[in-house]
């Protein structure tokens, strides 16, 4: 007897591999393309978090990816919807975040012919993502997603992209014709004659400074890191908008470096960096004369080279750069102290009551300019922590309300806080709606300053006024109750920690409004 063969949908198929490899949502906006992938979704039980904004649900997938190391999923329509889902994939190529996009497209026997939305959605993304390709044999479907999934989790990991015709969706394809996802590598080990050079190098140093996040969180050694830093007493510091790399408080972190923030006072008094970083703007390009020694994967190893050497720690060292991390942040709390304005909420007032109120283990997002440096400066004496999540190298303003789904998605059980600027948090309002219609709370805080803070404040400084930079009043609390969220106006400071307590314990999507005076830390 032959044994019946087992045909499904292209389509099918697909998302039977998605669940395989652990998707249980994906982010999305309905449209043209993509109704046999929604179908499909529906009947397979992959939850489907829908937007009002592609953009967002291109940072929803960025953002999962950034707090668990694990691909999220967007899909979208065709045509200009690729444009906005890319908005995320883009942010996600700037500093590797690993995420999945899938676009819908036309009958593939029509694309370049001027069909519906006809437009090139895989040489849009191909500069931007480490993968991109269309599926045109119905048969590779699980292949190349295989092939996508892979490299977005390759060494280093970032957006793929998979653009799926619609009749390519539909194609039934027996099992044993399916193309099978060829073996892969696994990625490469830490470099055992690199480390010993790192170690050389460290112990020739007295003033060693570790600068580490996206890499070493990615390469899933944040622990053994900071076990080494601590055990030898070495100051660690993280780009600004970096991964973070120390989820729990510790005398060995000292804080963020970057563009325009960070105490870049230990950096130029160390003597040996050892880089686990691109040598990028937030470094100053590494124009320093200090020693400066790559690190990739192999923070355990190394401090294994340094016990056997017999290594000392450099603790008069890091009570210096403690030192100086805690005078950069007194000279910060200064520059606020200045600026204040009688009756006035200023910025320090808010990131002091979130300090007070955010539970360890809660999720800050923070989406903004000044407000977003403000935090940086106060919030990162002594953690980073991973389950934070910033806009990433790329320094975008309006990701903020798809991170918090990201995050809430992430971590159905913990405080999800929002910190956002009030431009930042226009860019996508409306999602606000979808937030609780779908049930993935959050407190949202918006520091009002009515305007471009950060860009206005540099406009004082370059031309005597902003330009372009003004924003006019808008009441943030009745937005939020106008898309079904609770909204909160809180008007002194001393009420900012209890409402944001209340908030969280309500389990409900809040937005607290809290007019500040404005200013700038730099
Ligand atoms: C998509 C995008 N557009 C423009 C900018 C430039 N930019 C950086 S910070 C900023 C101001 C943000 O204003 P707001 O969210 O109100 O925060 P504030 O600086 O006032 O605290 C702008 C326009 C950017 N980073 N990203
Ligand atoms: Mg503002």
């Amino acid at each position: 007897m032959t044994r019946m063969s087992n045909k499904r949908e292209a389509v099918d198929w697909f998302t039977d591999g998605l669940r395989q490899r652990g998707v249980e949502w994906v982010a999305s906006l309905c449209g043209h393309g993509q109704d046999p992938l929604f179908d499909s979704f529906r009947r397979s039980g992959i939850r489907i978090v829908d937007v009002r904004n592609e953009q967002t649900a291109g940072y929803i997938a960025e953002g999962y990816g950034r707090l668990t190391r694990r691909p999220g999923v967007c899909t979208s329509s065709s045509g200009v919807a690729v444009a906005n889902a890319l908005t995320g994939v883009m942010n996600a190529w700037f500093d590797h975040a690993p995420m999945l996009f899938v676009s819908g497209s036309a009958n593939s026997d029509t694309l370049g012919m001027g069909c519906f939305q006809d437009s090139p959605h895989t040489a849009m993304s191909a500069p931007l993502t480490r993968y991109s390709r269309r599926i045109e044999h119905p048969a590779r479907a699980v292949q190349i997603l295989d092939e996508a999934w892979r490299a977005a989790l390759g060494c280093p990991h970032g957006p793929v992209h998979i653009d799926f015709p619609m009749d390519m969706q539909k194609a039934v394809v027996a099992e044993e014709d399916l193309v099978l996802p060829a073996p892969s590598a696994p990625p490469p080990g830490p470099n055992a004659g690199h480390i010993g050079q790192v170690a050389a190098a460290l112990r020739q140093s007295s003033r060693p400074l570790i600068i580490a996040g996206t890499e070493t969180y990615y390469a899933g050694e944040s622990g053994d890191l900071m076990a080494f830093a601590e055990a030898f007493s070495i100051p660690v510091q993280t780009p600004i908008w970096d991964r973070g790399v120390c989820d729990d408080p510790s005398d060995a972190f000292t804080g963020i470096m970057g563009a325009f923030s960070g105490n870049a006072g230990i950096f130029h008094s160390s003597d040996c960096l050892i880089v686990s970083a691109p040598a990028d703007y937030r470094l100053g390009y590494l124009r320093t004369t200090a020693r400066t020694i790559p690190m990739g994967r192999g923070w355990r190893l190394l401090h294994e080279r340094m016990v056997d050497t017999g290594a000392l720690p450099y603790r008069a060292w890091l009570a210096e750069a403690r030192g100086m991390q805690m005078a950069f942040r007194n000279a910060v709390l200064e520059t606020g102290a200045r600026q204040r304005m009688d009756g006035r909420i200023h910025a320090v007032d808010l990131v002091g009551a979130l300090d007070q109120v955010l539970p360890a283990n809660g999720v800050l997002v923070i989406d903004g300019g000044s407000i977003g440096q403000w935090a940086h400066h106060l919030l990162t004496r002594n953690r980073y922590p991973a389950h934070w999540l910033t806009c990433g190298r790329s320094g975008v303003v309006g990701y903020g309300l798809g991170g918090a789904m990201a995050a809430r998605l992430a971590y159905p059980d913990r405080a999800v806080v929002l910190l956002s600027g009030d431009g930042a948090f226009t860019f996508t309002a409306a999602e606000i709606e979808c937030a609780v219609r779908q049930k993935l709370p959050f407190v949202a805080v918006v520091a009002d300053d009515q305007c471009w803070g950060i860009t206005h404040s540099g406009h004082l400084r370059q031309f005597g006024e902003g330009i372009g930079t003004v924003l006019g009043p808008v009441r943030f609390d009745r937005l939020a109750e106008s898309l079904g969220a609770r909204g909160r106006r809180v008007d002194r400071a001393e009420d900012i920690a209890p409402a944001v307590d209340a908030a969280i314990a309500s389990g409900e999507v809040t937005v607290i409004h809290v007019p500040i005076s404005g200013g700038n830390p730099a």
